[in-house]
């Protein structure tokens, strides 16, 4: 795909945010859009944001890590995305539904590094030792594709349906925990959603990592210090309303809150 047309779905998307209007997916009009050319109008995608939105990068997400979300979105393997400043939320205050377009949210593990990680042999290990801190994260994603429906390399391309995340406010250091272990319950307004550990991740939510890392390799990419980076779902997305109350409360780590208003 020559660059005019990366740069036309990559316009597209980012007006489709910008509008909050949905979106055809593109894979059905370009049969050769890869997995490589969607992470290149990735690219495009993220520097229009960081262009036009006055705000700065501040890490990646991961997506589709574990099984609950594969299934859910029947696509099945992992993905990444880039995460900016004025996509985080505060838990203490709450967040409008104005933007956005069909916004879901799900349970996550947040990593904040104090050290590089450089690929390509980064183990679990490594991704330990360079983290920081850990903490529960609620990750607000919602697809610029119509009726929340698309392909690999369509999800890619729209930044990994990145949209809005909030952290915990305590941080606690990873060394002290077993994250495959760690256990989580996910509540909406009080009951329960889904329950699980850390092991739903692809075993250990630092593989995650480790593969995210391996990755960006591939492109002269890497993690650095300073960054903060978002596991995946550990379970499904669900939907949101006005007025829901969301909680997210892991084993050891404490909880994180986000409530919603129109
Ligand atoms: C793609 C992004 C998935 C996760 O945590 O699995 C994701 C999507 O489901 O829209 O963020
Ligand atoms: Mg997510």
């Amino acid at each position: 795909m020559n660059q005019q047309k990366k740069e036309k779905i990559a316009e597209e998307l980012f007006q489709s945010e910008k509008q909050g209007v949905e979106v055809d997916q593109f894979s059905a009009d370009y049969p050769n859009l890869t997995a490589e050319v969607a992470y290149d109008i990735q690219s495009l995608l993220v520097k229009k944001k960081l262009a036009d939105e006055d705000t700065k990068f501040v890490g990646r997400k991961l997506g589709l890590t574990s099984e609950a979300k594969m299934k859910q979105m029947n696509v099945d393997a992992p993905i990444y995305g880039s995460l900016l400043a004025n996509m985080e939320c505060s838990p203490y205050e709450p967040i409008s539904l104005e933007p956005f377009i069909h916004p879901k949210i799900e349970p996550e593990i947040a990593f904040i590094f104090n050290k590089d990680i450089k690929g390509p042999h980064v183990t679990i290990p490594q991704v330990l030792e360079a983290t920081a801190y850990i903490t529960p994260a609620l990750e607000i994603i919602d697809s610029r594709y119509r009726d929340f429906t698309f392909t690999f390399a369509d999800v890619i391309a729209d930044n990994a349906s990145s949209s809005r995340y909030v952290i915990g406010s305590q941080y606690y250091e990873p060394q002290a925990f077993d994250l495959s272990l760690m256990g989580m319950v996910f509540k909406k307004n009080g009951e329960i959603v889904s329950t699980g550990t850390g092991a739903a991740v692809m075993g250990h939510p630092a593989r995650a990592i480790a593969w995210m890392a391996n990755k960006l390799d591939t492109s002269g990419e890497s993690i650095g210090a300073g960054e903060i980076v978002l596991s995946g779902a550990l379970g499904e997305a669900i939907t949101i309303d006005e007025n829901d109350v969301i909680s997210l409360s892991f084993d050891g780590i404490g909880s994180v809150n986000a409530t919603f208003t129109r």
